[in-house]
């Protein structure tokens, strides 16, 4: 890709016509409410933004969009923020403009016959899979940050999350699509078409472009019917590989009942019941190794408990699985989910803490978790490895918490270092550098080596196509000698 030129800042006069199309509410520029946009969520990034755009409809976003481009000015397109590889967040430059979605924010229409929804892309998930459930039906997309995590940005990264194993990730929910080219045309793709084989399947281009190739302004999601019954259970085991086991054993049953199958470590467990309030382990002791296992089903009369009862019964009994509780009723079954969705929180509770979403052939979880922790703990001595995460679709957090007692920038400073080590392991068992959480402004670094010759080459072939101008989230995902690929 040619060097991208260096974007301008946005002049009086762009910023005054600005006004004109958004209205009050609709451009900030005061930098106290500026700065707000300016961070990630994990605070690994602190850059500056010349103006946050908030526009209102497709019209409006579209409109902005090409007085930006004409002026050669940077967009970088946020949703609920909640990023994790920094995939929003605008460089220290002062240039560029963030454009807010969150005003754009309705659910416009569910039709239970198509089983669809459309849904504007500032829509949070939750009030998305609220409005479903309402409607009858499910959206079948779930992820921690799901109460501030916005529809666009959740395509825009092809979120994944704990409902994969069953419904695949956000891509896989995307029949229909609208999104707002660099320089301000519209894709009209909103169809809501089980079939339709005429051309490029664009609106997968957009889904897991992390906005670099324009933005997401309103989606056609795929529903589900919701379930009749869900059962969940927490259960205690010796190691990944009884974990494993347990996953075959499920769906040698019916693979079709299982919706989640979670796994945690005994350390991320340690963490979460001692340092978020109100967690505790519903098991007499703790174990090496968790699974967080829900199975649901839309039939009518489905005998769902003694399904799960069969299964963990053998498993008890040949040794798979050491201790398990069955959810009682629904606080329970949320209390056991949060138990599993609070392990990031407790991990920034417990101090600094690298990530490392990454993913392997499900057969391979078990040596990448022991491998993984053996070559860390040997580069650093005291690092708490608290792996956890999907691991029914081959996807762990390797999230490693600091050393007790250590700086936590001293930590941070070694960030690569311990992500390459992880990512070396990864490789070797044939998996990816990056799982759910997309490369953002954290792992393009990486690309040239994971994703080099044919593949990072096409890719910047289409992005020089579709964003000639380098306007449209510059920063993220490519590599470049003008994009520092370190938090600043
Ligand atoms: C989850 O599965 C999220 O909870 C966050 O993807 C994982 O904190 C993380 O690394
Ligand atoms: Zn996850």
């Amino acid at each position: 890709m040619p060097a991208c030129p260096a974007p301008n800042a946005p002049s009086a006069d762009l910023l005054s016509r600005l006004a004109a199309l958004l209205g009050p509410a609709g451009l900030l520029t005061e930098q106290s409410d500026v700065e707000p946009f300016c961070t990630d969520w994990r605070a690994l990034y602190h850059g500056r933004a010349a103006a946050v755009l908030r526009p209102a409809n497709t019209a409006e976003l579209a409109q902005a969009v090409a007085l930006c481009a004409r002026d050669g000015v940077a967009m970088v397109p946020q949703g609920g923020n909640t990023s994790m590889v920094g995939g929003a967040t605008p460089d220290a430059s002062g240039r560029a403009v963030v454009i807010c979605l969150s005003r754009m924010n309705r659910v416009r229409r569910i039709d239970p016959v198509d089983l669809t929804m459309e849904v504007e892309a500032g829509v949070t998930l939750k009030a998305a899979q609220d409005a479903a459930r309402e409607a009858g039906l499910m959206l079948p997309l779930s992820i921690s940050s799901e109460g501030s995590a916005q529809i666009g940005g959740v395509l825009a990264t092809n979120a994944g999350g704990n409902n994969t194993v069953r419904y695949g990730n956000a891509r896989e929910l995307v029949l229909g699509l609208e999104a707002v080219l660099p320089d301000g045309q519209v894709f009209h793709g909103l169809r809501r078409l089980r079939k339709d084989n005429t051309g490029y399947a664009l609106r997968q281009l957009f889904v897991g472009s992390e906005g670099t190739l324009g933005i997401i302004s309103t989606a056609i999601l795929q529903l589900q019917p919701q379930p009749r019954a869900v059962e969940a259970a927490l259960c205690a085991l010796a190691d990944p590989a009884a974990a494993l086991a347990l996953f075959a054993a499920f769906r040698a049953q019916d693979p079709a009942l299982i919706q989640a199958f979670e796994y945690m470590s005994g350390a991320g467990m340690d963490l979460v019941t001692t340092l978020v309030p109100g967690a505790s382990l519903p098991l007499s002791e703790p174990a090496p190794a968790y699974v967080l296992v829900e199975l649901a089903t839309p039939r009518a009369n489905a005998d769902l408990r003694t399904a799960l009862e069969d299964v963990l019964g053998a498993a008890l009994e040949d040794g798979t699985v050491s201790d398990a509780v069955i959810a009682e009723s629904e606080g329970q079954r949320l209390a056991l989910w949060k138990l599993r969705e609070e392990h990031a929180e407790a991990q920034r509770r417990a101090g600094a803490s690298i990530k490392n979403d990454v993913s392997v052939p499900v057969s391979h979880v078990p040596d990448l978790i022991a491998r993984a922790s053996a070559a860390c703990v040997a580069l650093v001595p005291g690092i708490r490895p608290a792996p956890f995460g999907h691991i029914g679709d081959g996807n762990i957090h390797f999230n490693l918490v600091q050393p007790e007692g250590m700086d936590p920038a001293a930590f941070l400073a070694m960030d690569h270092r311990i992500m390459d080590t992880v990512a070396d392991i990864v490789r070797d068992l044939d998996g990816s550098f990056s799982a759910e959480h997309g490369v953002g402004r954290l792992k393009p670094y990486m690309m040239p080596d994971w994703r080099g010759g044919a593949e990072l080459a096409t890719m910047r072939r289409i992005k020089e196509a579709i964003d000639p101008g380098c306007v449209m989230n510059p920063g993220a995902v490519f590599p470049s000698d003008e994009q520092p690929d370190a938090p600043a």
